[in-house]
């Protein structure tokens, strides 16, 4: 990180902040709602183009049967919730759910397979996904849990744009709810995910039972990590019979909407995505979301075992909000992609 120090605090060379401390960033979750909206909204505009989101769609290539014991997840071997075990997906069946999401107006397709670490002929088979959906003219982007920095420049030189890996909590409260890994190995699969060039999208989960000072943390680590996460997915728990989080108290909605305000305002060039949870959400909700600084949602009727609001209602929010869904063109000059 190339590094000037500016009004006590050090800045990288795009001017971000890489050292926020804890309190620091727990004194803007204190601060009094209207404020911290404006500040977020400051943050957003000078970095971001208003009444846009960009929309992203999933697909879960392979279904359950998860090693890991994550307390939220349908996909947990460890959990009786109902959810189909699958083999992985054929390629054709992925190339038709691309085009799919292409049409309804996605410019990003989000391939999640339930594994601890994909093994190789997972990252062959996956590799050749990704081909097909660039070809799309689509960003490409996968989550297939712990990767070694081989795989991490596999899936790169496929074609992958980003890499979903979230640290999902605190340090402190990741250890309650997940036995089988831990957050080192998180931050481990995320420094060879940058190091293979590939754009990291990072973030977490509000509602698991966890503290504000929990939510401060995980937004510390992920603001702190040598480069800012491209993208940040900020998750309301989908509350699943049968995982341990079923029935969970969860958060008020304006503890989650100042979740995404101080996202917005640690990372100002992050797109922070408003994720899981959408469903369960009001019109109001999901409006204060994006003036709080979201700038990206998943679109489609499923996310990966669970449900999403339909393309219709999706459709009619944004139109009677006046945000446009960001288009191809968009994207990939945002990024360079494709
Ligand atoms: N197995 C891979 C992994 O854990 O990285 C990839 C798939 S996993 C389902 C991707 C992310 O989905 C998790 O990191 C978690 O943040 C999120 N997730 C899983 N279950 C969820 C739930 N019930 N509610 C909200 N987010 C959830
Ligand atoms: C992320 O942060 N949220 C998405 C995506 N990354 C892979 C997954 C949400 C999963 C919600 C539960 C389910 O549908 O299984
Ligand atoms: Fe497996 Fe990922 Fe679900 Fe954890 S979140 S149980 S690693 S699919």
């Amino acid at each position: 990180m190339n590094a000037v120090v500016t009004e006590n605090t050090l800045r990288d060379a795009d001017g971000l902040r890489h050292d926020w401390r804890l309190a620091e960033v727990e004194a803007l979750f204190e601060l009094p709602f209207m404020d911290l909206m404006f500040r977020a909204q400051q943050v957003h505009r000078a970095h971001h183009t208003p009444n846009t989101v960009q929309m992203s769609t999933l697909l879960s290539i392979k279904t359950g049967a998860c090693p890991e014991d994550c307390g939220y997840c349908p996909q947990s071997i460890h959990y009786e919730t109902g959810v189909a075990r699958e083999a992985i997906m054929p390629l054709a069946d992925v190339i038709a759910a691309a085009q799919q999401a292409k049409e309804a107006g996605a410019t990003r397709f989000c391939m999640g397979a339930a594994y601890r670490s994909p093994k190789k002929k997972d990252i062959e088979q996956i590799s050749e996904m990704i081909r097909e959906v660039r070809a799309l003219g689509m960003e490409t982007c996968a989550t297939l849990g712990m990767l070694t920095p081989e795989q991490a420049s596999e899936l790169k030189d496929a074609g992958l744009d980003y890499y979903n890996h979230n640290v999902d909590s605190s340090e402190e409260y990741y250890k309650k709810i997940i036995s089988t890994r831990t957050y080192q190995h998180r931050l481990d699969t995320l420094e060879a995910v940058r190091n293979a060039d590939l754009k990291v999208c990072s973030g977490g989960i509000v509602g698991m039972g966890e503290t504000r000072t929990d939510r401060a943390g995980m937004l510390v680590t992920l603001a702190n990590l040598p480069e800012h996460p491209q993208s940040v997915p900020i998750n309301q728990l989908v509350q699943v019979k049968g995982t341990p989080l079923h029935g969970e108290q969860g958060v008020d909605s304006f503890e989650f909407i100042r979740t995404i305000a101080v996202a917005r305002i640690v990372m100002p060039k992050a797109q922070v995505r408003l994720s899981a949870g959408r469903q369960e959400m009001s019109d109001e909700t999901q409006d204060m979301a994006f003036l709080a600084g979201a700038s990206s949602i998943f679109y489609g009727e499923k996310l990966l075992t669970t449900g999403n609001p339909d393309v219709a209602r999706d459709r009619d929010l944004l139109a009677r909000l006046k945000i446009q869904p960001e288009t191809q063109q968009q994207t990939q000059a945002r990024s360079g992609c494709c």
